[in-house]
């Protein structure tokens, strides 16, 4: 009788961490995701596409079905903050990358502010990510 009761205990006590510890594997964080640009240097020019895709870091594979706001695209990297464009999201054909069209008026560096709500993650991914525009 009594070694059946330590047995039960026992039981219950694997089960329990059978479950602390697939739960710790299966909760992915906010911060393992990242945007990537998919082109670093796109021609200085007007209506110009900026293709990115949000990456889970651990993983390696891209976040199709995202929610992505573009906040800000602006030539912060040369020292000119002020100097803002427009940004705006264009439909894809399919489901991720996610692709912006913007005028890049002027050659030189511009930092593209992102953020993205992800399917059964708290918090936001917020990314700078900088591309130059070439001549
Ligand atoms: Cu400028």
């Amino acid at each position: 009788m009594k070694s059946y009761t330590y047995a039960r205990a026992l039981q219950a006590a694997l089960i329990g961490i059978a479950i602390t510890g697939s739960a710790t594997i299966a909760r992915a964080d906010i911060k393992d995701y990242e945007f990537q640009l998919v082109d670093q240097a796109i021609k200085a020019g007007s209506d110009r596409i900026i293709t990115v895709r949000l990456v889970n870091k651990t993983t390696g594979k891209p976040v199709p079905d995202a929610v992505i706001f573009a906040t800000r695209l602006d030539m912060a990297p040369d020292g000119m903050q002020e100097m803002a464009t427009k940004v705006t999201p264009m439909p894809g054909a399919e489901p991720g990358p996610y692709r912006f069209k913007a005028t890049l008026s002027m050659a030189g560096g511009w930092q593209l502010s992102l953020g993205a709500k992800v399917q059964g993650e708290s918090g936001t991914v917020e990314n700078k990510l900088v591309l130059k525009a070439t001549p």
